[in-house]
């Protein structure tokens, strides 16, 4: 592996380590009777998530992320603190505690707020980067986030469309984790996602998405082609190691498909691959998953503290400051 890549590897997995003890936290949570709707965890994508994002700039680069993102959201650099003021209803939150779950984002800082997770937002990252070009803005590539089951969506469609016709500086990342809720792949479509890449005319590249290094390199090289001016479609596989949510159960996923899974842990792959390539010694790891489990603690039982709305007194505005132009 080329050493430049050695800094990003390392964030990218601080950030897995998080979304790990982010995701674990709010589970228990989420049993314990404390949080209100559903909850979307990302194990299985974590390698995937901080990868594709620890290649971007925040307050430049436009990052979607889709609901099993908590990895992601840590390496572009957001606070676990956010993630859980959306879960628990926090009014201090960016959604003023008005949307729940993983619905979140903050426009100012290029994560544009979802409307649905499922398809639309990748026609919002495609009109947030042609209004970059109309500006005369340039430089910044906007990512797009999405599961294989919202490739079967219209609206992603069009936006992939356009973006190709366009040639704007994208990269659709599509996690195939060979599901959408309980529809296997072989019900979602008949031809392979890395073909309908093509068919668009988009760059296309694919990675086992639980090969931490694999997956590291290829979304470093999919952003600096996307940063040049070429529109990318990565497809990054894996399988998720918990249900849709933490309501659903996965007993559809068969015992075999989970066995042959067994040992790709993205996280337990990584850590392997980093002490191999001497990026990160044992001792580091540790106190990374101790400092990580304290974080999510601190910010847990800050956003507990906080207030929730009052129905009555608020004006229910998630965007009351100065809308971004864009
Ligand atoms: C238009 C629309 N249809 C259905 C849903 C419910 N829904 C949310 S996520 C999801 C599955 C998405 O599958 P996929 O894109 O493969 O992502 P995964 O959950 O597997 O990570 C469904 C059906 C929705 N949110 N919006
Ligand atoms: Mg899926």
């Amino acid at each position: 592996m080329d050493d430049a890549l050695r800094l990003p590897a390392r964030r990218a997995f601080r950030a897995m380590l998080m979304a790990r003890a982010f995701d674990t936290k709010i589970s228990a949570l989420y049993k314990a009777g404390k949080i209100f709707g559903g909850v979307f965890l990302g194990r299985g994508h974590e390698a995937i998530s901080a990868c594709q994002a620890v290649f971007l700039t925040k307050g430049q680069d436009v990052y979607n992320p889709f609901i099993r993102e908590q990895a992601g959201r840590c390496a572009w650099g957001d606070s676990v603190l956010e993630s859980a003021r959306c879960y628990l209803g926090s009014r201090e939150g960016l959604m003023r505690g008005r949307d729940g779950n993983v619905h979140w984002g903050d426009p100012r800082s290029g994560n544009p707020a979802p409307i649905s997770h499922l398809g639309a937002m990748a026609a919002v990252v495609v009109g947030m980067m042609l209004a970059k070009r109309l500006r005369g803005e340039s430089g910044a590539v906007g990512m797009a986030c999405a599961g294989d089951g919202c490739t079967s969506v219209g609206a992603l469609h069009e936006a992939a469309n356009l973006a190709a016709v366009l040639r704007l500086p994208v990269v659709f990342v599509i996690t195939n984790n060979q599901y959408a809720y309980s529809t296997p792949n072989a019900q979602e479509f008949a031809a392979p996602l890395t073909e309908r890449g093509r068919g668009y005319g988009f760059a296309v590249s694919h990675c086992d998405g639980t090969d931490f290094l694999a997956t590291l390199q290829t979304m470093h090289d999919a952003v600096a082609a996307a940063r040049a001016g070429e529109p990318q479609w990565v497809v990054a596989d894996t399988l998720r190691l918990c249900g849709h949510g933490e309501h659903d159960d996965a007993s559809y996923i068969p015992a075999e498909l989970r066995a042959a899974y067994a040992d790709r842990d993205p996280l337990e792959v990584a850590q392997r691959q980093l002490l191999a390539q001497g990026w990160l010694s044992a001792e580091e790891a540790l106190l990374w998953q101790a400092e990580c489990r304290d974080e999510v603690q601190r910010c847990v039982a800050q956003a507990q503290k906080e207030a929730t709305p009052d129905p009555a007194a608020e004006d229910w505005c998630a965007t009351s400051w100065q809308a971004p132009r864009y």
